[in-house]
């Protein structure tokens, strides 16, 4: 049988995978969510018809969005993560032996019920004594915190639906007041390629509020182009620099290592002028 999923990634292009089944669909409170097994990226996480994780290239983005920051940090032990339902960022944040405790908001109980499903290589870090998984809404609940978390990691989907609020500067406002006074925030900021207004007007709302702000890419091949932004703003260290080298060293990782941290910010010229103020 000859299925293929399709997602418009803009009005006039998009990414196509052969299916072999369609695992688990259903309307949440929030979003669409789909299940679905692909032949080229494996077993594939769909909300809002936007891929969101595959099992093969998963670890790309959760290690980069997980490791820079965290690697920054001299001493990361209370970390909070926005949305990330399915687990990645969580399993890669546990791997840092400083944490002592990692909070996971995420507003849709449904995605964290079935990632432990049906994608448990991503949502193992779930069941860790350290993890908290709240299901709640990580708007209010950062808005209620203020010197609380040294690292915090907004894991959205695009901004359009329930995640719109992530990229709101007020949101960037209350993320800074959360974090202690050498904090580190870090959010996915989508494509240079697709969505450089978005990244030029992230970076500049993150710029007025973080005294240290930078792009860094990673190469995503289920995402929109391919290649992916993240926007880090740090309150003190430079998000650049990997803090404890031996800390960084020992991580076992597929895509991010200590050499990488620094190049991935490095920026094409085109890259680099969405940066610029
Ligand atoms: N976060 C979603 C990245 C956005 C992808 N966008 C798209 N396919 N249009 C990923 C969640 C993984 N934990």
């Amino acid at each position: 049988m000859d299925l293929w999923f399709t997602e418009k990634q803009t009005p006039d292009y998009g990414i196509t995978a052969k299916i072999t089944h369609t695992l688990h669909t259903e309307r949440t409170e929030f979003q669409d969510l789909a299940m679905i097994e692909t032949v080229e990226w494996g077993r594939m996480l769909v909300l809002d018809g936007c891929v969101m994780t595959t099992l093969r290239d998963e670890f790309v983005y959760h290690e980069m969005i997980a490791h820079v920051a965290l690697s920054a940090h001299p001493k990361p032990e209370n970390i909070l993560v926005v949305g990330g339902g399915d687990g990645g960022v969580m399993r890669e944040i546990i791997k840092h032996h400083t944490v002592k405790k990692a909070v996971l908001a995420e507003i849709d109980g449904r995605v964290i019920e079935l990632s432990k499903q049906y994608l448990p290589e991503i949502a193992v870090a779930l069941t860790d004594p350290r993890v908290d998984v709240r299901v709640i809404d990580g708007i209010a609940h950062v808005s209620d915190k203020v010197d609380e978390y040294d690292v915090i990691i907004v894991d959205s989907t695009d901004p359009i639906g329930p995640a719109v609020g992530l990229f709101a500067k007020e949101f960037y406002q209350a993320i800074s007041r959360a974090l202690k006074p050498d904090g580190i925030f870090v959010a996915q900021s989508e494509s240079p390629f697709l969505h450089g207004d978005l990244i030029r007007r992230v970076q500049s709302d993150v710029a007025d509020i973080f005294p240290v702000t930078k792009l860094y890419l990673a190469a995503i091949p289920t995402y929109p182009s391919g290649l992916w932004s993240f926007t880090i703003g740090s309150k003190l260290h430079d998000p650049a620099v990997i803090a404890d080298q031996q800390r960084t060293g020992e991580l076992q990782t597929r895509y991010y290592t200590p050499e990488l941290h620094a190049a991935a910010f490095q920026l094409p010229r085109f890259v680099q002028e969405l940066t610029a103020r």
